[in-house]
């Protein structure tokens, strides 16, 4: 068997890669691990017609029947959503899920690695994995910061949410030798918020300007990805004080009760949805649809250059 026989790509997706048409990968742990049922199941399908209405094909990423899967049918959307017997799949876990064909959420980092098998170059996805506070005791460092250095695909996400260490993940990503790339903005955003307090390397002008910086890059043959930092639209923007005591809150209860590892990301997001009574999730939906959107025009772009 080689690589190709695990791919699962639909005809369209395939065609379209093919052709050199835009297509934009999505993830599914947003779905399975970052959401609540049945809302997700709203937005995984309109995360995707957003993406066609800016003339990209949507290409969402799973672990399905030993195979991974780009493109997902309306069913298969429907099995993320429910998210029963669902792992998180992350890069250690791939080969385990499609050797015992168990059913996994792919992260940010699977779907980049996913992505870049197929011949996808561009992925929207809500916020990246990160440095987590407390690192220098916990090591408890996102598998997406080493993907992000090794595979070349272009992560559009509303920056990294303030639950980690925003410092420690800009400076990790630069000895990686990760662009990060404001889109019209100097400013790293902090998720639901607009500005994080620290800066990023660059702010580009706009879709095309970042087509060409992506393609510049990995015509240099220089590995790895680069992620394009896109912040929320100001009118779901939540407070950044506000924020950061409802983190700080969500912290605290993950360390009482004894959360660590893969479990971190899930219990803090589904934490700070209780404790903000849903408010920071409306926000979360924009920001995620938001960046389906930059990256589609990225996509549509970015296929004109090659
Ligand atoms: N950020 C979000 N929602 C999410 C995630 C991040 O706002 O659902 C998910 C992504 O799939 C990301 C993963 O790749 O959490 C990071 O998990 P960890 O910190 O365990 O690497
Ligand atoms: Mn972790």
């Amino acid at each position: 068997m080689t690589m190709k026989d695990y791919l699962s790509i639909t005809p369209e997706i395939q065609q379209a890669i093919d052709s050199g048409k835009p297509v934009v990968a999505l993830e599914s742990t947003i779905l399975s691990h970052g959401m609540p049922f049945p809302q997700n199941v709203e937005f995984a399908h309109k995360v995707e017609e957003i993406v066609r209405g800016e003339g990209a094909i949507p290409a969402t990423t799973a672990i399905i029947g030993g195979k991974l899967k780009v493109g997902l049918t309306s069913d298969e959307l429907d099995l993320m959503c429910k998210a029963e017997n669902v792992g998180k799949v992350s890069r250690r876990d791939v080969a385990v899920y499609l050797a015992t064909g168990k059913t996994g959420a792919t992260t940010v980092a699977t779907t980049m690695m996913i992505s870049a098998m197929a011949g996808i170059r561009i992925f929207a996805t809500g916020g990246i994995g990160g440095v987590h506070r407390g690192a220098t005791e916990t090591m408890d460092i996102s598998a997406d910061l080493q993907e992000l250095a090794h595979t070349p695909v272009a992560v559009i996400g509303a920056g990294a949410k303030s639950l980690l260490d925003i410092g420690l993940t800009l400076e990790y990503l630069e000895t990686m030798g990760v662009p990060v790339i404001g889109v019209d903005t100097m400013d790293f955003p902090a998720f639901y918020c607009r500005k994080s307090g620290f800066k990023v390397d660059y702010s580009a002008k706009d879709a095309n300007e970042i087509a060409r910086i992506l393609k510049t890059k990995w015509d240099l043959g220089l590995q790895g990805g680069a992620l394009i930092a896109n912040p929320i639209p100001k009118e779901y923007e939540l407070d950044f004080d506000e924020m950061e005591a409802v983190i700080n809150n969500a912290l605290n209860l993950a360390k009482e009760q004894g959360i660590r590892g893969k479990d971190t990301t899930p219990f803090l997001l589904s934490h700070i949805k209780d404790l903000t009574n849903g408010v920071s999730f409306a926000s979360n939906l924009e920001l995620a649809y938001n960046n389906a959107r930059v990256a589609s025009r990225i996509a549509v772009e970015y296929s004109k250059l090659s």
